[in-house]
């Protein structure tokens, strides 16, 4: 479409989306920014936003467009030095994305994860068992954390030894998306050994036989990889696998708790869990942002962005778009919450998001068998970071069955 500088408006804000104020209670930001229009200019970065669903939706969509490989952070890599080498899925495009994709859909497709289910059920009721016959527990350090960080590198066939290190990490590569900023020095002030740690446990010698990680390395004898890039999508694996389910854990833990009447709803029929974990990831979206640069000069919705601009996609903003959703702000079990962005869409819509399910469908299903209701024993307190949002504490006392 022709049009000049004259038709062309340009919505700004002043806001820091990586304030503590702002990760505190983003909602009412989220809000603002939303009605300032599809695209606004945050004039504190020099970058756009988009936090309508349907921008958000349509830049996700559009890859040749908005590319991933400058980053899906705020920092540009062909402006400057990434922290770490790329991850050769999330930060990549076609098409060494298609290639390196098309291993790990296959490797978590649901077919191929089904095998995951007895394991993953059992280790739940387990967990689950333990902590209800202790009645009062921490919902995060118990068991959003306890869980994932149990089944998932078991799953990878990642030995026992130095796990610890796996949470620092992914506090690492989340906060690494945001800005420079305090946030991001303490999450990367010890990086050395964490980094080593994660790095010695990618090659095909730390790997158990069978499991998730070596079969990326059955991949390279396949000749779809190098052996070198097969390492590569096991640190995204560690990268990506761990933080964004303990979040989505404890933000599940966290609205039933808030919301005891949906909880009801759920043990009264729980049929409804697969949709009420969907809730769960549109109403408090673990994962919040991600950016994307542009690869050509755009018009949105009357707003000209240009080359090589870093554009800031409010996944949880979108998630409450009124534009999209009936009672945004409304937890609500039985609403149909499919379309939320918070696994993204397009193709790099999140390659685990079976994973998450299963994880999550066996904690909940473990959860209605044995808790009445969840009471909070203290104020959850809140776990800062720059892309995710969660909790660092939910005491909790749960009144069982
Ligand atoms: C990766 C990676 C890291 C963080 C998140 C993610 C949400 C992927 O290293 O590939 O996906």
């Amino acid at each position: 479409m022709a049009s000049d500088q004259a038709t062309l408006s340009r919505p700004v804000s002043t806001v820091d989306p990586f304030s503590h104020e702002f990760l505190r209670d983003p909602y009412p930001h989220h809000e603002a920014l939303r009605e300032a229009g599809p695209v606004v200019w945050l004039e504190k970065y020099g970058i756009w936003t988009m936090a309508r669903h349907q921008e958000v939706r349509d830049a996700l969509t559009d890859w040749q467009t908005y590319c991933s490989s400058a980053g899906v952070g705020l920092s540009d890599f062909r402006k400057e030095p990434p922290w770490r080498p790329p991850s050769i899925i999330l930060e990549a495009d076609p098409p060494l994305h298609t290639r390196t994709r098309a291993v790990l859909t296959r490797i978590l497709s649901p077919a191929a994860i089904k095998i995951l289910r007895e394991t993953f059920d059992r280790e739940a009721e387990l967990l689950i068992d333990r902590l209800v016959d202790r009645r009062e527990f921490d919902g995060i350090a118990d068991l959003a954390e306890a869980y994932p960080l149990k089944v998932f590198p078991d799953a990878v066939g990642l030995s026992e030894d130095g796990r610890e290190n796996l949470l620092p990490y992914g506090s690492m590569v989340f906060n690494s998306f945001g800005p420079r900023n305090d946030l991001f020095d303490k999450a990367t002030a010890n990086a050395g050994p964490v980094r080593d740690w994660i790095m010695s446990k990618c090659s095909r010698a730390a790997l158990a036989p069978g499991r998730l990680g070596m079969q990326i390395f059955d991949a390279v004898d396949a000749g779809e990889l190098t052996e070198n890039e097969a390492g590569m999508l096991v640190r995204s694996f560690l990268s990506a696998g761990i933080d964004t389910t303990v979040y989505g854990l404890g933000n599940a833990l966290y609205c039933f708790a808030a919301y005891p009447e949906q909880w009801t709803i759920l043990r009264e029929n729980p049929a409804l869990i697969r949709g009420a974990f969907e809730e769960v990831l549109r109403f408090e979206a673990p994962v919040q942002t991600f950016f994307r640069t542009t690869t050509k000069a755009v018009e949105v919705s009357g707003v000209r962005i240009g080359d090589g601009e870093k554009v800031l996609l409010f996944l949880a903003a979108a998630n409450r778009d009124p534009r999209r959703w009936d009672k945004p702000d409304t937890f609500d079990v039985r609403r149909r919450a499919t379309g939320h962005m918070t696994f993204g869409t397009g193709i790099h819509g999140c390659v685990g998001q079976a994973v998450a399910r299963l994880e999550t469908e066996a904690i909940l299903t473990a959860l209605a068998k044995r808790v009445a209701s969840f009471e909070l024993t203290g104020e959850p307190e809140r776990r800062l970071n720059n892309t995710l949002r969660g909790f660092d504490r939910i005491p909790l006392r749960v009144v069982p069955v």
